[in-house]
């Protein structure tokens, strides 16, 4: 709109025109207020009923709540007003009227539960705390945009519609491709090692991945937003430094642009920019201290995976960021390189928060024969994967890289409770729309 003037920008003395929502009205008898909100943020529009047509002040008092409205009048100072400014309409327009019944309260005022907002997520959206999650997330992916230039990584965007799959086939979304079977694929694992082994060498993925996980925690998606990272000669303790200055940029992004309104908005409470290194916590170490805290039912043995309480447990006594390394290989996937002085310790790593997983990553198998017999030891097929494995034939470095679930970050930063508040539109067991 070339004549609309942001609340924000409407200074003492304008004559503007102001667009946005009807907030709230006030009726106090012979004068009313419509505070009109837009994306920068409210100002108060005053109808003095005698001295103004009366189809005017009808109009605006009128308009029902969320509205759409359009105002045109004089700017002028007024301590009383929430932000010490007002406007007098001398003309005023309902763009787009709403229904008195609205299905939540965008003011706040009334909390609804997270299905009613999820299901109308552009009302939800109109309140500023849930906007700022949004406005986050999309500023915490340019940080780490930024982070991996500065680490001289090319960014790639490999397909989401693959022939077979990386991690496992049980997490897989089957679809039918021209008669084919096909699937929605659930890491660009495969794709950026095909590419880092080229001379492209470094780069990195920001898109999403599909995973048929048939639970419903507060913490899994069925589609998530993976940031991936390769490297060519790179090791698993090079990519655990991208992996932690990736992180790290997010937080420090967050408190440059928004440490001074968290508080007000009640989110991340508790935000704090990470000091210091990262702890690299052994497998063998993690155990340790898990069974030392007394907190599980049964004590964990070598070859054990973490459990959710495992974690818990373990987040708690480090009280921070931390990497737990050296896994035993068996429970690492075929891609991950063992230790070459000892096969039965992988090079794979996760990096924790202490409420959950953030990352998995690790050196890569670039000797096409141990890569072979790693697809053959994990039940899988190299025939259906030679489009990848027929690569380490021809010049594969050794690479290392990470998967940092998106949503995960966001919601960790922020101190969500739930996974789904950090992402516009969730797809769950339960929810396939909006
Ligand atoms: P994470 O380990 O944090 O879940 P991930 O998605 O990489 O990350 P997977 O190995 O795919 O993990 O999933 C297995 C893990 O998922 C389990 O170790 C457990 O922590 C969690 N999990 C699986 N099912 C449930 C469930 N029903 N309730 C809570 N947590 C679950
Ligand atoms: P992994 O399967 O551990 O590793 O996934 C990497 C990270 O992605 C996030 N994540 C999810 N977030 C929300 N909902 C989900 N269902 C979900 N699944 C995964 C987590 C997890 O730590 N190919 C490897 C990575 C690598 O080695 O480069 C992989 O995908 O934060």
């Amino acid at each position: 709109m070339q004549d609309r003037t942001y609340t924000a920008d409407a200074e003492p003395g304008d004559d503007a025109t102001v667009a946005g929502w009807v907030h709230e009205i006030r009726d106090l008898g012979g004068i009313a207020f419509l505070i009109l909100r837009d994306t920068t943020g409210k100002i108060q529009v005053k109808f003095e009923k005698d001295e103004m047509d009366d189809e005017l002040v009808e109009t605006g008092l009128d308009a029902a709540r969320e509205s759409v409205v359009k105002v045109s009048g004089a700017v002028e100072e007024e301590p009383r007003a929430p932000t010490g400014v007002e406007v007098t309409p001398e003309s005023l327009e309902v763009i787009a009227p709403a229904d008195p019944e609205l299905p939540l309260d965008p003011s706040g005022k009334v909390d609804a539960e997270l299905s009613t907002r999820l299901d109308n997520r552009t009302l939800d959206l109109r309140k500023d705390e849930v906007q700022t999650v949004f406005e986050i997330r999309s500023d915490v992916l340019r940080a780490v945009r930024d982070q991996f230039r500065d680490f001289e990584c090319t960014e790639i965007n490999t397909p989401k519609i693959v022939a077979t799959g990386t991690e496992g086939g049980t997490e897989l979304f089957p679809i039918t491709y021209f008669g084919e079977e096909a699937f929605m694929n659930q890491s660009p694992q495969l794709f950026k090692q095909l590419i880092a082994g080229s001379s492209v060498e470094r780069v990195f993925e920001i898109g999403p991945i599909f995973r048929a996980e048939e639970h419903n925690t507060p913490r899994h998606l069925n589609e998530a937003t993976s940031i991936d990272f390769e490297g060519a000669f790179c090791d698993h303790t090079d990519a655990m430094d991208v992996a932690e200055g990736v992180v790290k940029s997010a937080y420090e992004a967050v408190e440059e642009q928004y440490g001074d309104t968290l508080e007000d908005l009640d989110l991340a409470e508790d935000f704090e920019v990470p000091e210091g290194d990262f702890p690299r916590i052994s497998y063998e170490e993690a155990l340790e201290r898990i069974n030392a805290t007394g907190e599980l039912d049964e004590q964990l043995v070598w070859g054990d995976d973490l459990s959710t309480p495992a974690e818990e447990a373990l987040g708690q006594d480090v009280g921070g960021h931390y990497f737990i390394t050296d896994w035993p290989s068996e429970i690492k996937p075929f891609y991950i390189k063992d230790h070459d002085d000892d096969p039965d310790l992988s090079t794979g790593f996760d990096l924790m928060h202490p409420r959950m997983e953030l990352v998995s990553g690790g050196q890569r198998e670039h000797r096409h024969e141990k890569l072979i017999e790693g697809f053959e030891q994990q039940g899988l097929d190299p025939s259906e994967f030679e489009y990848y494995t027929k690569m380490f034939k021809y010049g594969m470095p050794p690479h290392a890289g990470f998967g940092l679930g998106g949503e995960r970050l966001i919601m960790t930063i922020l101190g969500l409770d739930n996974i789904r508040e950090a992402v516009l539109f969730p797809r769950d067991r339960q929810r396939l729309s909006p």
